[in-house]
C-alpha cells in the first residue's frame, strides 16, 4: 500500500513512473513539522536506505544530506556524496518506507540531534511524500520499486572484469593492459578510457595522436573480446570551431546566467558550459552526441563530473581575485590569513555556485540549486533515451557518478573517488544493499581504491568483496601506485580470484536479472533474509548476494580470518584462488564461527536448501563470452532437496521476459540434478 501526500507545487522530477497513487489527507506514522516531518524511534528501530552514502547499512546516528557533491574524501564526518537517494525504511516497532520526491536539498537527521528522533527537513515545501506500507522491508522495497520503475539492465559482458586507470594514454598502453591480463590468465572484458583519450578534454572527440584509428582500434579490441568504455564529462569546452560548443550556443542548449547568457564554469577543459539536461530538447541533443562513439564501435560509457562538479565559476573566480588583491596590501593576521587561504581552497565544489545558473525546464525557468539533484540523473537519461532510439534492440553499458532515484532506469553507478583504505572495503560492502533498495542494482566501487597508494593485500581483499558486485572495476587516480592485478607478486591468487568471478557468473547474472525484472534486490542485508533473527538484524559486515549466497569478506589488514555469524546451518565453500580455484565444502551449524581466510582464499556460504549454480572452470575462460552458461555445477547442502529458478539469455538483446529464459533446476536428496531445459546441463558439484 502506497500513500501519497503533495505539499505545495512540486517540480516533476519524473522519478516516479508507477501507477496512480491516491493522495491522502493525513499520512500515517510521521509527524508533520514546520519544514518536514519527524518520527519517534524505539531503541530497536533500524533505518535503511539513502543509497550511496557514508557509514553503515543502518543509517541511525548521523545526519545525511541529499545534495549531490563532488567530494573525494568519503570520511565519516561527511553528510553527502555524489547522489541523492531519498528513500528510507524504518524497521522495528512499526515498519514502513518513505520517499521524498523533491529535486533540491533534503536533510535526514537520523538520530543525530536527538538520539531517538528521525527528523527529515526539505528545503522548500514543494514536494511529494510517499509512504509505503508492507509486510516486511523486502515487500516495501518491492512496492517502492514498482513506483519508480524497472532498474537498468546492462549487457552481459558488463558483468565481466573491467580494468581502468586515469588514464591509459594511448592505444599501446591499452594493448599492454590486455596482453598482461591474457598472459597471466586473468579474464577481462573491458578497458576504460579516462579523460585523456579526448582531444583537450572535449566531449565526443578522440585525440588523434593517441588514438589515431579509433574505430579500427575498438574493432581490434573487440576481436580479442575486449570492449572500450570511454568517459563523458558534463561540461562542454568553450572553444571556437568545436561543434558541440557551437551547436549548443546557437540553439540555446546551455545553462544560463540570470541575464540569459551561457553560464561559465571551470572544469577539466578549462572554461565550459553545462548542457541544460533539464531542457528536453537540449537533453535529446546531448544524447544524440553519443552516436559519434557508438558509430565507432563503442558499446559502453561512464558519465563523470555530473553533480555537476565545478572547480570554479567565472563569477566566484572574479570575486576571489578581487579579494586577493585586497589582501595583497594587508597585514595578514590570524583571521585574515585563514580567510585568504580558504578563498582559493573554497573555490571548488562550492554550493553557492549552484545559485548562479538556470535551467529551461518543462515547468519554466528554474534556478539550479532548486533542481540540483536531478542534473546527473538527466545527463544519464539523455544518453539512455538516445540509446533507445539509436540502438533500440541492443543493451548499452552506462554508469554514472552522480545519480538520483529515477536514474536507476537508465544506468548504474560506480561509487566515485574512494581511497586505498581498508575502511573503504567495508564501506563498499555497506553501499551495495543500500543502493539496491533504491533501485540501483548495477553498481560497484573502484576496487583497490581510487586515491592514495594501494598495497597488494588491499587489492586482493577488495576483490574478495568486489567479485560479488555487478560492476567489477579496478580503477585508480593519476599519480598513485599502479594497481592492475598483474603488477603484484602473487599473480596466481589474482588470476584465481578473477576466474572465480567468472565461475560465479551464471548465478550472479541470474540473480541480477531476476532482481531487475521483478523489482527485487540482488544484494540485501542479512536482516531482510532472516527477519526473525535478532542478531542478523545487527550484522553490518555480511550481506546476502541473491537468494542462496551469504558473503562475509575479510576487510582488515593482516587479518587471517574473521568471525562470521550464520543465522542457520549453511554450506561453507572455501576457494583456494592460487591453486586454480580448488574448492572445499563443509557444513557449518548456525551460530558464530571463527573462519580462517588466507590472503589467497575466498570463503562464502550457501543457504541450506538453496542452490548455487556455477560454471565449469579451466583456463579457457578469458571473458564473459567464453563462459558456458549452459553447463552448470550445483553447490548445495540440501538434505531435503532444493530448487532453483535459473535465468539465462543472450545478454545482448532486450526481450527479457520470454518464458524460455527461466529454467527450473531441481536437486533431490540423493544429489540427482535436473533442469527442465534440454540445453542447460546440471550436475551436483
Ligand atoms: O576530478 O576523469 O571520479 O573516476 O578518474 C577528477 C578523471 C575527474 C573523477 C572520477 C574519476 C576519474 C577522474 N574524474
Amino acid at each position: 500500500m502506497i500513500y501519497k501526500k503533495q505539499y505545495g507545487h512540486p517540480f516533476d522530477t519524473e522519478s516516479v513512473v508507477g501507477s496512480f497513487v491516491p493522495a491522502m489527507e493525513t499520512i500515517p506514522y510521521l509527524t508533520r513539522e514546520p519544514d518536514g516531518f519527524s518520527y519517534a524511534m524505539d531503541p530497536q528501530d533500524i533505518l535503511y536506505g539513502l543509497g550511496e552514502n557514508i557509514r553503515g547499512i543502518n543509517k541511525r546516528g548521523w545526519v545525511y544530506e541529499s545534495k549531490c557533491s563532488d567530494d573525494p574524501n568519503h570520511t565519516e564526518n561527511k553528510s553527502s556524496l555524489y547522489g541523492a537517494y531519498n528513500f528510507m525504511i524504518v524497521s522495528g516497532k512499526a515498519t514502513f518506507g518513505f520517499f521524498i520526491d523533491y529535486p533540491g536539498k533534503v536533510t535526514f537527521d537520523c538520530g543525530y540531534t536527538d538520539l531517538d528522533t528521525l527528523r527529515v527537513t526539505v528545503a522548500e515545501e514543494n514536494y511529494d511524500l510517499y509512504i509505503i506500507e508492507g509486510e516486511s522491508p523486502t515487500d516495501i522495497v518491492h512496492q517502492f520499486r514498482q513506483l519508480v520503475g524497472r532498474s537498468y539492465i546492462p549487457p552481459k559482458w558488463a558483468f565481466g572484469a573491467t580494468q581502468s586507470r586515469w588514464s591509459y594514454m594511448n592505444e599501446d598502453e591499452v594493448r599492454e593492459v590486455v596482453a598482461n591480463y591474457r598472459t597471466n590468465n586473468m579474464p577481462l572484458d573491458a578497458v576504460v578510457l579516462d579523460i585523456d583519450y579526448m582531444e583537450r578534454y572535449k566531449d565526443f572527440t578522440v585525440d588523434e595522436q593517441r588514438f589515431p584509428h579509433f574505430a579500427d582500434f575498438a574493432a581490434e579490441m573487440k576481436a580479442q573480446g575486449i570492449r572500450l568504455v570511454p568517459i563523458i564529462d558534463a561540461g562542454v569546452k568553450i572553444e571556437d570551431g568545436y561543434d558541440v560548443y557551437e551547436e549548443g550556443v546557437k540553439n540555446g542548449y546551455f545553462c544560463t546566467n540570470q541575464d540569459g547568457t551561457p553560464f561559465v564554469a571551470g572544469v577539466w577543459p578549462g572554461r565550459v558550459h553545462f548542457p541544460d539536461m533539464l531542457n528536453p530538447e537540449a537533453r535529446a541533443w546531448f544524447g544524440s552526441k553519443y552516436k559519434f562513439l557508438l558509430n565507432q564501435g563503442i558499446e559502453g560509457f561512464w558519465n563523470d563530473m555530473n553533480e555537476p562538479a565545478i572547480f570554479y565559476s567565472e563569477e566566484t573566480l572574479k570575486k576571489t581575485f578581487a579579494k586577493i588583491d585586497e589582501y595583497r596590501t594587508q597585514n595578514l593576521d590570524i583571521s585574515s590569513f585563514f580567510a585568504f587561504k580558504n578563498l582559493v581552497a573554497g573555490l571548488s565544489n562550492n554550493e553557492n555556485d549552484y545559485k548562479l545558473f538556470y535551467h529551461d525546464t518543462k515547468q519554466g525557468r528554474m534556478r539550479h540549486d532548486k533542481v540540483h539533484n536531478i542534473f546527473g540523473y538527466n545527463m544519464t537519461r539523455a544518453a539512455g533515451e538516445a540509446f533507445e532510439q539509436l540502438e533500440p534492440d541492443k543493451r548499452i553499458l552506462m554508469y554514472s557518478r552522480s545519480a538520483c532515484i529515477g536514474m536507476h532506469r537508465y544506468g548504474g553507478i560506480w561509487t566515485g573517488d574512494n581511497q586505498s583504505w581498508w575502511s573503504h572495503i567495508l564501506l563498499s560492502l555497506h553501499m551495495m544493499p543500500s543502493l539496491n533498495m533504491c533501485g540501483f542494482l548495477y553498481e560497484g566501487p573502484d576496487i583497490g581504491g581510487f586515491g592514495s597508494n594501494t598495497t597488494e593485500d588491499l587489492v586482493l581483499r577488495w576483490y574478495g568483496v568486489g567479485i560479488f558486485s555487478p560492476l567489477l572495476r579496478n580503477h585508480s587516480a593519476a599519480g598513485t601506485r599502479k594497481q592492475e592485478p598483474y603488477r603484484f607478486k602473487n599473480k596466481a591468487a589474482f588470476a584465481g580470484i578473477l576466474q572465480l568471478r567468472y565461475l560465479l557468473l551464471p548465478y550472479i547474472y541470474s540473480e541480477y536479472m531476476k532482481a531487475a525484472l521483478r523489482d527485487g534486490m540482488y544484494c540485501m542485508p542479512l536482516a531482510f533474509a532472516f527477519p526473525n533473527d535478532a542478531f542478523a538484524r545487527q550484522v553490518e559486515d555480511e550481506v546476502m548476494i541473491g537468494e542462496s549466497l551469504l558473503i562475509a569478506p575479510v576487510y582488515e589488514q593482516n587479518a587471517r580470518g574473521r568471525y562470521v555469524y550464520l543465522p542457520e546451518e549453511m554450506l561453507q565453500v572455501r576457494v583456494k584462488c592460487s591453486e586454480n580455484d580448488r574448492m572445499e565444502t563443509t557444513v557449518l551449524p548456525a551460530g558464530h564461527h571463527y573462519i580462517p581466510v588466507e590472503l589467497d582464499e575466498v570463503v562464502f556460504f550457501v543457504r541450506k536448501g538453496h542452490i548455487l549454480p556455477i560454471a565449469r572452470g579451466g583456463d579457457s575462460i578469458q571473458n564473459v563470452a567464453s563462459v558456458n552458461f549452459a553447463d552448470l555445477r550445483l553447490f548445495a547442502h540440501a538434505p531435503d532437496g532444493a530448487a532453483y529458478e535459473y535465468y539465462t539469455d543472450d545478454g545482448e538483446t532486450k526481450d527479457y521476459d520470454k518464458p524460455e529464459h527461466f529454467v527450473h533446476i531441481t536437486l533431490d536428496a540423493d544429489g540427482n540434478a535436473e533442469s527442465d531445459c534440454a540445453d542447460v546441463k546440471v550436475e551436483k558439484a
